[in-house]
């Protein structure tokens, strides 16, 4: 068997590892399922609960997004790394810790605040490539799915309003690294910093160049739509939007 990845096909982490596989030429096939049958499938792979879940063509599990970076970037020449040599490589890794920890999980529980009281109207979306079963099933079991991720994510109105504002600060933080002109976070090489932040601004950004199709800002409610608006014109959200459209290309690159 191939390479695969098992994903939650909106996921950002999941967007995190598949941006670096594409970016490395990396063939392999996408399994995606929905929220919370993921974690049969990320099991039966060989990880954990969560996803994305990486089993390479030997047959070596990664279960973990940064672990995917680096099994990706072994695959480029040095000039072209993710991670450079030395201190670069030392503070990229470094940020995109800090970005793991923050961003992504603040953005995904405002983002499912907002968005769980409509989710059967972003199926088009959130069910990409998903089983046909587990689509049935996220249809007839629509309630219990809103009342199983606001209990495992601890989802209330008060945490997502407080997310939010952890969004904001991390988004002034990569807008103060970046006043000085430069064109990345650690200056003029991208690198799993300018990745990570790109990928795990996803849910209160909805970049039109992520690896799938993401609703438009108008398919979602109105407060969301508004905060979208309002990030994607803040300067780290133009940022990220630059970062997509000069780095995101599908399988665009060639391996070594
Ligand atoms: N540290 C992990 C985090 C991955 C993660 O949080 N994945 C989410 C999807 S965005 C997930 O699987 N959540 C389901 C759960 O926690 O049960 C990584 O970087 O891969």
């Amino acid at each position: 068997m191939g390479a695969r990845l098992v994903t939650i096909p909106i996921s950002h982490f999941c967007e995190k590892a598949r941006w670096a596989l594409d970016r490395a030429g990396v063939d392999y096939v996408e399994q995606p399922h929905v929220q919370l049958f993921h974690v049969v499938a990320a099991r039966r792979a060989g990880g954990g609960r969560t996803v994305p879940v990486f089993v390479t063509d030997a047959g070596t599990v990664l279960a973990d997004s940064s672990e995917i970076l680096r099994w990706a970037d072994a695959r480029l020449p040095p000039g072209r790394r993710l991670y450079p040599d030395g201190e670069p490589g030392a503070e990229a890794a470094e940020l995109e810790a800090w970005l793991d920890g923050g961003l992504g999980p603040d953005g995904r529980l405002w983002m499912y605040h907002e968005t769980l009281p409509v989710a059967q109207q972003m199926g088009r979306w959130a069910l990409a490539g998903v089983p046909s079963w587990e689509r049935v099933a996220f249809r007839v079991a629509g309630p219990l799915v809103d009342v199983a991720i606001r209990r495992a994510l601890g989802i209330d109105g008060p945490k997502a309003s407080a997310a939010l504002e952890r969004v904001e600060q991390v988004f002034d933080d990569v807008a103060a690294r970046l006043s000085d002109g430069r064109r990345f976070l650690l200056g003029d090489r991208f690198t799993a910093a300018d990745l990570a932040f790109a990928a795990l601004a996803a849910p209160v950004l909805l970049p039109p160049r992520y690896g799938l199709p993401l609703p438009p800002p108008e398919a979602m409610p109105d407060p969301m739509a508004c905060e979208v608006r309002r990030l994607r014109a803040h300067p780290a959200g133009a940022f990220a939007d630059r970062v997509y459209g000069g780095e995101r290309d599908r399988r665009a690159v060639a391996p070594v």
